[in-house]
């Protein structure tokens, strides 16, 4: 097992994998920034460094000064966590080159997984099904691009390469604008991610988002937990996630699931990550994988009873799979709700002094959170300061303890979407389950219209 283990993160996930590595066994090291010295798992862990000024492109985003913080503390291994560096290939590499476990898939991976075109070639060719598209980038060549479009149908959605997440997007809905729009996106990708490769895909209109989660280690096995279904989305920034997703079969499960499974094998996997598809009228469609760790992975944590963290640090210590895919049985559902620092009306972020914190609690009531009473939210971070989790033996049970749990948890001094969340959990469609990506954003227009 890796000795001493970096955790090169900050709030709720830091605190994660410092837990994981305290039940491990294996010694802790923090770095923070300079408004972070107060974080819950600075005071935790067995050592903190701090390495540089609040701004994250000066501290969780440098290179530098991540390495100089596993080189000073002669720690072993490095956990990202998610967000920051945990998807970028160069910092993975260098980890490497300094002699430091990276804590997820090889650096060729990352990179292979960052270029979309290249993600989903791989991912095709190891039979996980994917969006009629291009497949491949389009070069410059019109009559070509056009004769895509036509095989496709339209709409048809252009997206950069190098983008993901919902960044670098444009749907077409004819051949008036076509190529237009492929010279526009493709300039606005070289602009933005540094990288002009646009491709071209069957748009969706009404999609599903939901994920399938993996783990595979160096042995040569991996497994699936199930899928998550994330649809309940504003602006790309999930809201509520939940497992498993409303309306999959077993059988569809264990069909979709094992293809992932194999697809890690066969690209030499490594780690934990999580395979995204659209899902429409029955059907998946892969867009990107995820190398990470994921904001939603306790969802999976409550349904399969696999500590997803725990495994990621074996894996990394070369150690095999806790579990063969036999192993693995989805027992009830689970709810998690994102609890953001802001305004629940204009999302404007709500950062300041946490007065007084009450946690909810009872069975199946999980709270993954940093914060604490006189915790002072920093304006410098993504606003989410926690997640609430509730497991139940149907989606009905899950859904009655949030309400619940929304309704016990206190949270004074800041705003905070509570008020949102209990909104959702009372809304008919959420509660009849299924609702697609397009939901909560409609859902808030209506209220702005009432308004
Ligand atoms: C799509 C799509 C419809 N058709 N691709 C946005 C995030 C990025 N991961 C992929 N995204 C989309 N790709 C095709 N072919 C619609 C979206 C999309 C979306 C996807 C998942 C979750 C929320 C979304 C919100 C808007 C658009």
């Amino acid at each position: 097992m890796l000795d001493k283990v970096l955790i090169a993160n900050r709030g709720e996930i830091a605190l994660r994998i410092l837990r994981a590595c305290k039940e491990l066994g294996i010694r802790s090291v923090a770095l923070h920034s300079e408004a972070d010295r107060n974080l819950k798992h600075v005071r935790l862990a067995d050592e903190s460094v701090c390495i540089g000024p609040a701004s994250s492109l000066e501290s969780y985003l440098s290179i530098p000064a991540v390495i100089s913080a596993a080189e000073v503390t002669d720690s072993v291994g490095i956990h990202p966590g998610y967000g920051f560096l945990s998807e970028n290939a160069d910092f993975a590499e260098r980890v490497e080159e300094s002699g430091f476990v990276f804590i997820g898939p090889k650096a060729e991976t990352i990179r292979i997984m960052g270029d979309k075109v290249q993600a989903i070639k791989a991912m095709k060719a190891a039979g996980v099904p994917t969006v009629p598209g291009s497949d491949g980038a389009l070069d410059e060549d019109d009559e070509k691009n056009i004769a895509h479009a036509h095989r496709i149908g339209y709409p048809i959605i252009l997206k950069a390469s190098g983008g993901g997440g919902g960044r670098g997007m444009r749907v077409v809905h004819s051949d008036a604008t076509l190529l237009n729009s492929i010279s526009l996106t493709k300039a606005e990708a070289l602009a933005t991610f540094n990288n002009g490769m646009v491709y071209m895909e069957k748009f969706l209109g009404n999609p599903r988002h939901i994920e399938i989660q993996v783990l595979a280690d160096e042995h040569g096995h991996a497994i699936h937990l199930g899928e998550r279904d994330c649809s309940m989305q504003r602006r790309h920034q999930k809201v509520i996630e939940e497992a498993p997703a409303p309306g999959i079969s077993e059988e569809i499960r264990k069909e979709i699931g094992e293809r992932c499974a194999q697809a890690c094998v066969d690209i030499g996997y490594r780690g934990a990550g999580t395979f995204e598809f659209l899902y429409e009228d029955g059907e998946f469609y892969f867009i990107e994988m995820n190398t990470r760790v994921q904001v939603e992975h306790p969802v999976t944590e409550m349904i399969t009873g696999v500590d997803i963290v725990r495994e990621q640090l074996r894996i990394a210590s070369g150690m095999p799979l806790s579990y063969t895919q036999d192993d693995i049985v989805i027992n009830g559902h689970s709810m998690e709700c994102r609890i953001n620092a802001e305004d629940p009306n204009n999302f404007m972020p709500s950062p300041g002094t946490i007065t007084a914190y009450h946690a909810p609690g009872g069975p199946g009531v999980r709270v993954d959170t940093h914060i604490y009473n006189g915790y002072r939210v920093p304006p410098y971070y993504d606003s989410m300061i926690g997640k609430l989790i509730t497991h139940g033996e149907t989606r009905e049970v899950a859904m009655a303890r949030m309400r619940t749990a929304l309704g016990e948890m206190v949270i004074e001094g800041i705003k905070c979407n509570i008020p949102l969340q209990q909104e959702l959990f009372n809304d008919a469609g959420f509660q009849t389950g299924g609702v697609n990506i397009h939901y909560l954003e409609k859902k808030l227009e209506e209220k702005e219209k009432v308004k």
